[in-house]
């Protein structure tokens, strides 16, 4: 039932025609195709937000150069890991050893080309500080922060330094043969909400997009980070013309996200997410991207059957992955992941034996 998608991605490549004009399909992102490719058969991938980096209360190894990169809730719950791994860069820009959830750097980079060696697919949120304040992502309190760090605005050169060491972070990530890796990178998230400080309250749709550009320009451009796909995620609660409001170009952008959690009954979280996806299904065709649920979840899945119920809500929508956010390894009902021991956990072995659940054994 598992099977290779490796043939029918390069067999994909060769039939298909110059598709998005996204800044990675012209250099044959691999990728890319083998998203496209899940979705031509009618299945999808399956990803785990610092899936490898700790878990339902236990965190990575001690030696973090060296000991082996085996750990990830998935991996003991059905004996494969997910095909796609998440992780958060909180923190890289003020030069921090660990991330905003206390991964260590050095050991995220090893477990990302760990991942990508073993024919995994990596991406990479951003919840950066705020910029103007000095507070964190969640910093609200100014309309000064996006207006600061884009053109004339005074902070430029902070942020600048900033994306520097994103940029030599995302650079360092390399295939076995020394060659770039093609990681996914979703800056910017859940815009079209108040919560962050690039959110909807505190900048103008010019000023966004101006972060954006700013931002694909640095890594991609004066830094040469060609292989980087971008991925544009805005949050559930907007329609279609909300969803593109703030769409920074399809030159700029190669996958189309939306970000979008259960907080109350799970019809309602399935019905938004439904509605959501049929809009985005229609924008994918429209923009010629492929769509994927970028991050998803319910805190601590009260609920016994909740992945295969997903499932059967989204497995006839054209995404390429849906990823759920991370299991905390310090706060005992933070994990949207499965885990030795939780109630969900014979739902996910379940789901993960569907055919048309795409793990890291079927992808590589
Ligand atoms: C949030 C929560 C926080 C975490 C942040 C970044 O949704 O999980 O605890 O710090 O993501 O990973």
């Amino acid at each position: 039932m598992r099977h290779a998608l490796r043939i029918c991605a390069v067999a994909l490549c060769l039939i298909s025609t110059s598709c998005a004009q996204g800044v990675s399909d012209e250099h044959g992102n691999s990728t890319l195709r083998a998203l496209k490719a899940a979705v031509s058969e009618g299945r999808y991938m399956y990803g785990h937000q610092d899936d490898l980096c700790y878990g339902h209360f236990w965190t990575h190894p001690e030696d973090i150069l060296n000991d082996r990169i085996e750990g990830s809730d998935v991996f003991s719950v059905c004996g494969d890991y997910p095909a796609v791994v998440g992780f958060d860069l909180g923190g890289i820009e003020l030069g921090k050893e660990e991330n905003l959830d206390g991964v260590n750097f050095d050991y995220m980079r090893r477990a990302a080309m760990e991942h990508i060696a073993r024919g995994g697919i990596v991406t990479f949120s951003w919840h950066a500080r705020n910029p103007w304040t000095g507070g964190d992502a969640w910093d609200n309190s100014s309309d000064k922060a996006v207006a600061s760090i884009i053109a004339g605005g005074g902070k430029e050169k902070e942020f600048e330094l900033w994306l520097e060491r994103l940029s030599a972070f995302l650079g360092s990530i390399r295939n076995p043969d020394g060659t770039q890796a093609e990681v996914i990178f979703r800056p910017w998230h859940e815009h079209m909400g108040g919560w962050f400080w690039w959110g909807i309250d505190t900048c103008s749709a010019d000023e966004y997009i101006a972060l954006w550009k700013k931002t694909y320009a640095y890594i991609n451009e004066l830094k040469g980070l060609t292989e980087i796909i971008w991925a544009y995620s805005p949050n559930s609660d907007v329609d279609k013309d909300e969803y593109m409001v703030r769409y920074p170009g399809d030159d700029i952008v190669d996958l189309l996200g939306i970000d979008h959690y259960q907080y109350s009954d799970f019809d309602t979280y399935i019905n938004r997410l439904k509605t959501c996806l049929g809009y985005m299904s229609e924008l994918g065709e429209e923009h010629e991207k492929n769509i994927v649920i970028s991050e998803t979840g319910y805190e601590g899945i009260k609920d016994a059957k909740w992945w295969t119920s997903l499932n059967e809500g989204i497995k006839d929508y054209p995404i390429g992955y849906v990823l759920t956010w991370r299991n905390a390894w310090d706060q005992q009902g933070h994990f949207y992941g499965p885990y030795p021991g939780a109630d969900c956990e014979e739902d996910f072995r379940s789901f993960y034996s569907l055919d048309n659940t795409l793990f890291l054994k079927d992808i590589k």
